[in-house]
């Protein structure tokens, strides 16, 4: 149980201590289920305590913080992986400098961290292993098993397990020696953990005795060659209402201690393993790539929670504080296309949080004066606009943060992910009862925020595109045109419920007071948005006025440690075509058929020069975008510098959390863009580009009812695709179409 996975691909590995280190290494290494998120503090020893705390998150348990202007965040949950040993009566503490031999795996084939590593305490010898998990088949449920064999000496020891660190925001509800309850301060959530410790002697169960609320202790003499096995179960509920989050932590901690701690792992892996079955990518020829895209599914796959519509993905996932757990267009645009492909419930989860929010969406618009529904820029529990309207620069200044105001490509950017969803799924019953209401909902505040000018145009003032270093623009491309794109999906939507399913379409457009007139009005809107396209260079322009700002040439800044905007200063920055990340070139990576003939082209190589990366987002959609183009080395590039910013130690330290948005990019680039992987109608599309050195590329993908597994085999320049379920359907490659039926691989050159 305590040997990590023998194939070293699958594992991240870390050996000795190094305090520089430690708040990146602990988010990498990371657990989570999409409920509980646990950090990958080292196991053992960081002063006053053996076993030292490790951050959970629980997903959904946020509270405003106190002060003015406060936005609710995510809190951290007591850590209940606490354990103090005293030996001969003393404190047994170590410096993590005094423990050499201290290693850590992170096992992503089976979701696991474990530690070994030798201890010594006067006469005392032991090697001491950990394991713990948070079970990916029963989310409330945790195990810790820690092994000590002692080596050499004869002492009186004694060991606590207990629960510690609550946060203050969490006041306490009762404490029973079993199970503790809080209720966070301002929103009400109700947070109840259930734990249940054993110990065990040479196989003997030893008796504890309960020294508080989920606090036992044991004692007993060493003996060289005697075998210690601690065993800890947990179960971590949330829930709105009073006593429901105390009645799931107790089933679930009874349900767990029914299947035994081998039994728990036992589930535990065996789901890992069938994520793995539908998520896994094969890199030949490159094993870097090869493990950042291992880190990635496997942080992908640890960030969802089918079973939860309430919540969705914060920027950092459950693995650290930064953005306070907050939710931003990452999950639609960077996030959902995984799982759709992979994990169609997962998805839907998350476009359901997003229905749920619907209400908070359409009262942002109001109390801005639109109509139809505005998104969160940051969002949390209910929705509700979350975006801090202030924050403090190093230099101590306070900055206005407008971002939670004029940040409106958020609808169009959910929109996106609601049409992706069902036309990659086919998910009808979800289009039908959920999806187009936020269809025509986000198409309602585009059709009242583009407003027409004397020019006889559409346009839309004052907003803050993905390019955050200029605040405040009009007309920004990517904002307009994926608002129009937004409703013309709104009116294909309408269309289609009109015609298949028109019970429902009287029922929602009567409640929504949704008529003709306001359909035609719409289609009118769309017609006339301003877009920024030149047909004569074949530049969108970024917003208007961009072409106009000053051009800074950031070759001369290669090797910068700082961001551009600070740099250059943010009154310089937004005078300068300097981007913050990837704006116009994101519009080309969602909507490439917007950009006619060569028009991907030009913009790229226009825009791509002035892109400083301000953000992790910007590498992995400039790696789809040169992957698509053909510019396979610079997608490369690109592709290494993203699974640089969790994976190097060059990189800047991500203690506050792994960037989510920044890996279901490279998965993007990988699928969509090195693969070539697209859809048409009834077809599935594939124009593979594999970077020089990637000998064989292999993945399984979902749509529309269909497991697809395809293989690229760069050398021979041939493909293999098979279908393990669903109906034929057509495949095209190159010019060529073949046809796809289940258990008939299709073997083609491409
Ligand atoms: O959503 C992003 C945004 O585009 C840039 N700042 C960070 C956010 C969270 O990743």
């Amino acid at each position: 149980m305590f040997a990590p996975f023998p194939d070293p691909t699958w594992r991240l590995s870390e050996s000795g201590y190094d305090p520089l280190r430690e708040s990146s290494r602990e988010t990498r290494f990371a657990i989570s289920n999409g409920h509980l998120g646990v950090r990958g503090e080292r196991a053992f020893t960081r002063g006053r305590l053996w076993v030292t705390p490790a951050r959970t998150y629980v997903a959904g348990l946020f509270d405003r913080t106190g002060e003015a202007g406060g936005v609710p965040v995510l809190l951290p949950a007591a850590d209940w992986l606490q354990v103090q040993v005293h030996v001969a009566g003393v404190r047994f503490v170590e410096e993590p400098a005094d423990v050499p031999s201290h290693t850590m795996d992170l096992d992503m084939r089976r979701g696991l961290v474990l530690s070994d590593c030798i201890h010594g305490a006067g006469a005392l010898r032991m090697r001491v292993r950990t394991l713990r998990l948070v079970s990916l088949s029963d989310r409330e449920v945790g195990l810790q098993l820690i092994r000590m064999d002692v080596l050499e000496g004869e002492e009186a020891i004694a060991l606590e397990a207990s629960l510690e660190g609550v946060n203050h925001d969490l006041t306490p509800q009762s404490a029973l020696p079993d199970l503790m309850t809080w209720r966070t301060r301002r929103s009400g959530i109700a947070l109840a953990i259930a734990a249940a410790a054993s110990l065990k002697i040479d196989g003997e169960a030893s008796p504890p005795s309960q020294a508080g609320p989920l606090r036992s202790s044991w004692a007993w003499a060493t003996r060289p060659g005697q075998v210690v096995e601690f065993e800890r179960i947990v179960s971590v509920a949330r829930s709105r209402g009073d006593g429901d989050a105390a009645t799931t932590a107790r089933s679930a901690l009874r349900r767990a201690r029914d299947r035994g701690a081998a039994g728990v792992a036992a589930d535990h892996e065996a789901s890992w393993s069938q994520r793995w079955a539908c998520s896994a990518v094969e890199v030949d020829g490159d094993a870097d790539a090869q493990r950042a895209l291992r880190f990635a599914a496997y942080h992908l796959n640890s960030a969802a929670n089918p079973a939860d519509d309430r919540v969705s993905i914060g920027a950092r996932a459950l693995t650290g504080g930064d953005y306070g757990g907050h939710v931003f267009w990452d999950t639609e645009i960077f996030l959902l296309p995984f799982y759709c492909h992979t994990w169609p419930e997962a998805a839907r989860a998350l476009l359901m949080y997003r229905f749920h929010g619907l209400d908070a969406a359409r009262a942002k618009a109001a109390s801005l004066g639109w109509t139809g529904a505005l998104y969160a820029w940051e969002s949390a529990g209910d929705g509700e606009e979350a975006t801090p309207p202030y924050a403090i620069a190093p230099d101590r200044h306070v900055l206005g943060i407008l971002t939670g105001v004029r940040e409106q490509h958020i609808s169009a950017d959910v929109a996106y992910g609601v049409w992706r969803y069902w036309s990659t799924t086919g998910d009808d019953e979800f289009l039908r009862e959920a999806g187009a209401e936020i269809l025509f909902e986000t198409a309602r505040f585009w059709a009242a925020r583009a407003v027409l000018e004397p020019d006889g145009r559409r346009h839309v003032r004052g907003v803050i595109g993905p390019d955050e270093y200029h605040e405040t623009i009009d007309d920004n491309a990517f904002t307009n045109v994926m608002g129009q794109w937004n409703i013309h999906a709104a009116l294909q939507t309408a269309d289609l419920l009109r015609r298949k399913w028109p019970r429902r379409w009287s029922e929602l457009s009567g409640r929504l007071g949704l008529d003709e007139p306001e359909l035609l009005r719409w289609r009118e809107t769309a017609d006339a948005i301003v877009t920024g396209y030149d047909p004569k260079t074949g530049l969108f322009e970024q917003f208007a006025g961009f072409f106009e700002l000053e051009p800074i040439d950031l070759s001369r800044y290669v090797g910068r440690s700082v961001p551009m905007d600070v740099v250059l200063g943010r009154e310089r920055t937004r005078r300068s075509q300097v981007i913050k990340q990837a704006d116009v070139l994101a519009l080309l990576a969602l909507l490439p058929d917007t950009f006619p003939g060569d028009a991907g082209k030009r913009n790229f190589l226009y825009y791509e020069p002035r892109c400083g990366h301000g953000s992790s987002l910007s590498p992995p959609l400039h790696a789809l975008v040169a992957a698509r183009l053909g510019e396979t080395d610079k997608a490369l590039d690109y592709f290494r510098r993203t699974a640089a910013i969790d994976l190097s130690d060059a990189a800047a330290a991500i203690g506050g959390g792994v960037h989510i948005g920044a890996l279901g990019g490279l998965w993007m680039t990988v699928i969509f863009g090195f693969a070539g992987v697209a859809f048409d109608d009834d077809e599935i599309i594939l124009s593979p580009r594999l970077p020089a050195g990637w000998t064989r590329l292999a993945f399984s993908l979902l749509w529309q009812g269909r497991q697809i597994r395809c293989e690229i085999r760069q050398t021979a320049q041939r493909l293999t695709l098979a279908l393990d379920s669903g109906s034929s359907t057509t495949v095209r490659i190159g010019v060529k179409r073949y046809p796809l039926h289940p258990g008939l691989p299709l073997e083609a050159a491409y």
